[in-house]
């Protein structure tokens, strides 16, 4: 196991070898399954995106072209490279593509902005960055060209457009194209690929995940929801994230011969006629998009009947709208609690209707080993809420090159501290009761706490800065930018978000709101109390003032 990328933690020996043992570690890279999927499935199609479709025998054959490609465009075994692409079949093609290069991809958020990517770029330390031209009126380039300035590794900008005008010393993605050459395989125990954390620290962290516990997890997610080569995905949530990514989502359907159809920023009724021209079968959505669906499906013309399963997760799904989800589509509901660092807990077909709306669900793997303690790491009873830890076949040891906030944010024995405070039911579900860790869902978007605070104080003339998470109806949370200030002047919302964007920073990370108190609230420890703060600025939201 000496083989993992430096700056990785791996699993200690014993454990690695009991996962193989117990066949959830199966020695296959993820390149190499692609390959066995083309032998398998070969002229059933894979991808379908607006009128293109590609065959499972075409995307393997794409991929080994574009990996030859990258090899002579200098990507290297070992290098790192950030992909940002929306929902389009190049994401799918460079991903696989970068990893039989024997490159690492890193996952960027296609909302991601110049202050973000710059700092993925440095953590990842990347050679190359993947971006689409332009997608939502966003100019990628521009933004790339900003972050090569002052990133000095970051050697080579791959562009996706359809007119093959490029930027001064970028490559037009179209060029990343070569006869196939014998490349070696990776090896299945070393880091595949990074994910991005939700994050609780100033800037997000890296995920290692390993093509072993990738594997793992997209065969045992689509064993979950009992997927065939029959079902049709819809993508519709960004495919950078790790719930339609691989929960099962694009990588579990194609683990079992299925058809993705990749949308992406669609509204509901774009879906809607998605799903009947294409008879999709299941669906991922975080709980703002899940309500938009209920609430459209009772106006839509279209023919729903071919779905049968709809996943919901990211966020918290309260029980009265997760009551409606089936009436209202027609289908199951599965609720996913899940991370990007591994553990996922699905709610089971078996399941009765109040399991399926009142708890999360339980864990993927008899693998997963989980425990739920309070403030000094003891163990709680069953039915009491405590602090969510966990370790097994597919939750990392460790985040990339942190050692640091490694130390605190994993047990000695390997756990990892989730920030979730959950239950037990008596039946062995899960309820997620809230959060320790300061982090705002947003929708379904993580947005720290501390990295907005860092910048508010960074870029605005105020003394202190607090974000709180506030309630609202549709998306759960939306964010308060709490300011004490420093002089007379105070800045308001609309000059407190144009200071944060131009900066770089993305935009679902602007504050919804700002509040301007005298001076923060302190805890008996000396931090800010978050809680009371928020219960303040919702009571001055509320009254208008
Ligand atoms: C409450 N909070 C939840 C839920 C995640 C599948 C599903 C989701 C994610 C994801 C994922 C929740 N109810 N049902 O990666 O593969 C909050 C928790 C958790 C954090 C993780 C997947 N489902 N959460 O959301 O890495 O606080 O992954 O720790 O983005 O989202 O965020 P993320």
């Amino acid at each position: 196991d000496g083989t993992v990328l430096a700056g990785c933690t791996g699993w200690p020996d014993e454990t690695a070898e009991a996962y193989r043992a117990s066949g959830y570690w199966r020695g296959e890279s993820l390149t190499s399954l692609l390959r066995s999927w083309a032998r398998a499935y070969g002229e059933r199609t894979s991808l379908v995106h607006g009128e293109r479709r590609i065959s499972y025998a075409d995307l393997d054959a794409l991929v080994d072209r574009s990996a030859a490609g990258f090899r002579a465009h200098g990507i290297t075994p070992g290098d790192r490279v950030v992909l940002q692409l929306p929902n389009v079949p190049e994401f799918v093609v460079v991903y696989f593509a970068l990893l039989r290069a024997g490159a690492h991809p890193v996952f960027a958020l296609a909302a991601h902005r110049a202050n973000e990517i710059r700092h993925l770029c440095r953590v990842s330390g990347a050679v190359g960055h993947v971006i689409p031209k332009r997608h939502l009126g966003f100019d990628f380039e521009a933004m790339a060209e900003q972050v090569q300035t002052d990133t000095p590794e970051l050697r080579s900008v791959f562009v996706l457009t359809s007119d093959e005008e490029v930027a001064d010393g970028f490559v037009p993605l179209s060029e990343v194209d070569a006869d196939p050459v014998d490349l070696p395989e990776p090896d299945a125990s070393d880091v595949a690929f990074f994910l991005l954390s939700g994050g609780t620290t100033a800037m997000p962290k890296l995920i290692p995940r390993t093509h072993d516990d990738y594997a793992y997890q997209i065969r045992a997610s689509a064993q979950v929801c009992r997927l065939s080569e029959e079902d049709v995905c819809l993508a519709v949530l960004p495919i950078e994230f790790n719930f339609p990514w691989g929960c099962p989502g694009v990588l579990g359907t194609l683990d079992v011969g299925g058809t993705v159809v990749l949308a992406g920023e669609a509204v509901a009724e774009d879906c809607f006629a998605l799903v009947e021209r294409e008879g999709v079968t299941f669906t991922s959505l975080v709980p703002t998009l899940a309500r938009l669906w209920v609430d459209e499906a009772r106006w839509t013309r279209r023919d729903l009947s071919s779905l049968r399963l709809i996943q919901v997760g990211g966020a918290r799904l309260t029980p009265q709208l997760a009551a409606r989800v089936q009436p209202a589509l027609g289908c199951r509901l599965q609720q996913v609690f899940g991370m990007a660092e591994g553990l996922l807990c699905f709610t089971r077909d078996t399941d009765d209707d109040d399991t399926v709306v009142t708890t999360q669900g339980s864990p993927m793997s008899p693998g997963d080993e989980i425990r739920v303690v309070d403030d000094a790491d003891q163990e709680v009873p069953v039915g009491r809420p405590g602090h969510l830890l966990v370790r097994g076949p597919y939750t990392l040891r460790g985040y990339f090159r942190a050692p640091e906030h490694n130390a605190h944010a994993f047990t000695d024995d390997g756990y990892y501290r989730t920030g979730d405070i959950v239950r037990h039911t008596a039946e062995g579900n899960l309820v997620v009761e809230g959060r320790a860790k300061d982090v705002i869902i947003r929708g379904g978007d993580k947005i720290s706490a501390a990295e907005i605070e860092e910048l508010l104080l960074d870029h605005l003339d105020v003394v202190q800065a607090a974000v709180v998470g506030l309630p609202d109806e549709l998306l759960g949370e939306r964010t308060c930018a709490v300011l004490v200030a420093a002089a007379d002047n105070r800045p308001d919302l609309p000059q407190v978000k144009r200071a944060l964007h131009a900066r770089g920073v993305a935009d679902y990370k602007l504050p919804d709101r700002v509040a301007y108190v005298d001076a923060l609230p302190l805890t008996p420890l000396g931090k800010v109390d978050k809680k009371a703060l928020a219960a303040r600025v919702a009571v001055t939201a509320s009254s208008g003032k």
